[in-house]
């Protein structure tokens, strides 16, 4: 008989033996099963497309150099080489690391879109480089690619005038960004009746486009100008352009990776052009860690700032790149705003989310609300800029007109935002742009229409437009019909002219209804206040709104959800005025010498009768 000791002796080992199997199983299950996750409290995931091309390596790079000073942070990278198999794979065990966040550049838009929508109903998603289809992420950082072809396609064509064979040779690679640019480099070139041939390398790498030409020097033949989509691609078509003796042939490079010997290339005139496109790592980390740390939603899309350079911008380029930062937090701020005067809930809403984020972020701006047109909101500006203001920001009434005073701030050196409506001006008049994708919202209410199926019939639209000439008018107007033209049996019966107003929304829905009847199915309207104008015009008409005419508006305001909520109105497309956070960050970002970002686009939301009423309240507006 063992001492009552003994006889607990190989039961104490056998229990020692299991805790240390389970403690070592969670080891093992811990290092696929978030052991990383253990050790900190953000885990955040990088899934990459592949690392073959410099600029990827420099993302890689930035991502890393941005998240080191981080506290209690880890970022874990994958990279799928290419292969979208391996990215799914990649992105599964990110998962089983337990990662809070995932930033992914995907390989294949169609494989990725669904499985980032997946990934994105369990955890925020950045996706960087490229787009995928739809909005099922948290935010999309990146340049925008059909404006980088064009960009290419100004500076290619100043060049090909002077040179003296004429062809045009694009060189890219077989992906969704190279296709993006291309189409509209193409599209630019051809107008220009310039000749132009493509060709698209399996990989974009130096080896792969030095290879290309080699083998193919008939490619040159006739040709002044090539336009390389990345600055990989074009380290190996001037490696063949030496070899094949023709140096004659100028290159325009598309340079995402930001190496400074670029640059250099630029000013040595080894690259007739560049367009310096920035990897948005910075910016990438910057967004994940405040949707960690803060929950605060981030904006939909950056679209980053993509710059031509000639070789007289080289130097003040790369100064001002050695100088960007984000401004140090006790920089003063004075910013002189143009509102513009209305009395939109809307516009009292965007007023004041700005009044207090500037209060709150000890900025001080002094907002001028001006007569809604361009000749008080120019002479604003110019007040302004006389006032010595750091800098502007301005609501611009109408898109029109403006090269005028945005070169006058320019040349001031006052840098301008542009907010919740955009102006037909050259993007290096303006440092950013902050507000929604109005053509989106006009998608948006007419899906959901064409869903809705009204009887078998012919569906008729009356639409109530905003403030004449205004991006938003323009765009949810342009953006509604792309998708109405859909479906032929959906048609516009009348555009009425309401200005964004509840007055005249009412006014014109009611002369319509005296003059032609109830001769329509539903309303689209460019603002919840014409909606709700309308509302009242069809009740007084006798006509119950929402059930004999469907509604649909643009904003999201308390009395039009109120309105969805008694099934008055039957959707709202968002399109929020709390603009003021994005504002001020912005103005800190570009006075620390930081404009990386073109457009800031925010995240909007679609409501119908059915949206969970919780979504509903507290919105702030
Ligand atoms: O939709 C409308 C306001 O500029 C996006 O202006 C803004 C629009 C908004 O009058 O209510």
């Amino acid at each position: 008989m063992k001492k009552k000791n003994e006889r607990r002796g190989p039961k104490i080992r056998a229990l020692l033996l299991m805790a240390l199997a389970l403690t070592a199983g969670l080891l093992v299950t811990g290092c696929s099963r978030g052991v990383h996750k253990a050790q900190v409290k953000y885990l955040v995931g990088v899934s990459m497309a592949d690392e073959s091309v410099r600029w990827r390596e420099v993302l890689r790079e930035e991502l890393e150099d941005s998240a080191a000073g981080l506290e209690n942070t880890r970022f874990i990278f994958r990279n799928a080489s290419g292969s979208a198999a391996k990215q799914k794979e990649d992105i599964n065990r990110l998962l089983e690391d337990g990662i809070d966040l995932l930033i992914v550049t995907p390989t294949d838009v169609d494989q990725m879109t669904p499985v980032i929508a997946r990934v994105y109903g369990q955890i925020p998603v950045i996706v960087m480089d490229r787009g995928v289809e739809g909005f099922d992420y948290t935010e999309f950082i990146g340049p925008d690619n059909i404006l980088v072809g064009e960009q290419g396609a100004v500076l290619v064509e100043e060049i090909v005038d002077e040179a003296y064979y004429k062809g045009i040779l694009e060189i890219g690679e077989a992906s969704y960004i190279s296709e993006e640019r291309s189409r509209a480099f193409e599209k630019h070139v051809n107008k220009a009746g310039h000749y132009s041939n493509k060709v698209l390398l399996e990989k974009a790498t130096k080896d792969a486009a030095e290879d290309k030409l080699m083998a193919h020097p008939e490619y040159l033949s006739g040709v002044g100008v090539i336009f390389a989509h990345t600055d990989t691609v074009a380290q190996g078509i001037r490696r063949a352009l030496v070899r094949l003796d023709r140096r004659d042939i100028a290159v325009v490079v598309v340079d995402d990776s930001g190496d400074v010997e670029n640059l250099d290339l630029l000013e040595s005139g080894d690259y007739a052009a560049l367009i310096e496109c920035p990897t948005g790592g910075r910016e990438a980390v910057s967004a994940a860690m405040e949707f960690l740390k803060n929950d605060t939603q981030p904006p939909q899309q950056l679209i980053l700032r993509s710059t031509p350079l000639r070789a007289a911008d080289a130097r003040v380029y790369r100064e001002k790149s050695e100088r960007a930062g984000e401004a140090p937090a006790e920089l003063e701020i004075h910013m002189g705003y143009v509102q513009i005067d209305e009395d939109s809930a809307f516009r009292v809403a965007n007023t004041t989310s700005i009044l207090n984020t500037a209060k709150r972020e000890g900025i001080d701006v002094t907002l001028a609300a001006t007569e809604p047109d361009l000749a008080s909101q120019e002479a604003q500006v110019r007040a302004f800029i006389r006032e010595g203001m750091d800098i502007i920001a301005v609501s611009p009434v109408v898109a029109e007109g403006w090269e005028t005073v945005l070169g006058e701030a320019k040349a001031a050196g006052v840098p301008v935002i542009l907010c919740d409506r955009g102006v037909d001006a050259p993007i290096d008049l303006y440092d950013c742009f902050i507000g929604a994708d109005y053509q989106e919202e006009g998608r948006k209410c007419a899906d959901w229409l064409l869903r809705e199926r009204i009887g078998t019939g012919q569906v008729q639209v009356l639409e109530l437009l905003g403030t004449e000439g205004s991006s938003p008018a323009r765009d949810r107007h342009a953006g509604f019909m792309e998708e109405l033209d859909k479906d032929e049996n959906f048609v516009v019966c009348a555009s009425l002219p309401c200005d964004f107003s509840k007055e005249k929304g009412k006014q014109e829905v009611a002369a319509y209804l005296e003059e032609n009847g109830l001769d329509f199915d539903a309303i689209y309207a460019h603002n919840d206040d014409m909606a709700l104008g309308a509302v009242e015009a069809l009740e007084e008409y006798g006509v119950m709104p929402g059930a004999d005419v469907l509604i649909m508006s643009v904003d999201g305001t308390r009395d039009a959800l109120k309105a969805l909520r008694s099934g008055k109105l039957n959707a709202v497309a968002e399109c929020t005025p709390l603009l003021g956070p994005a504002i001020m960050e912005e103005a800190r970002e570009i006075l620390g010498g930081n404009t990386r970002a073109l457009k800031i686009l925010t995240n909007e939301q679609f409501f119908t009768s059915s949206t969970d009423q919780e979504l509903l309240s507290g919105r702030g507006y």
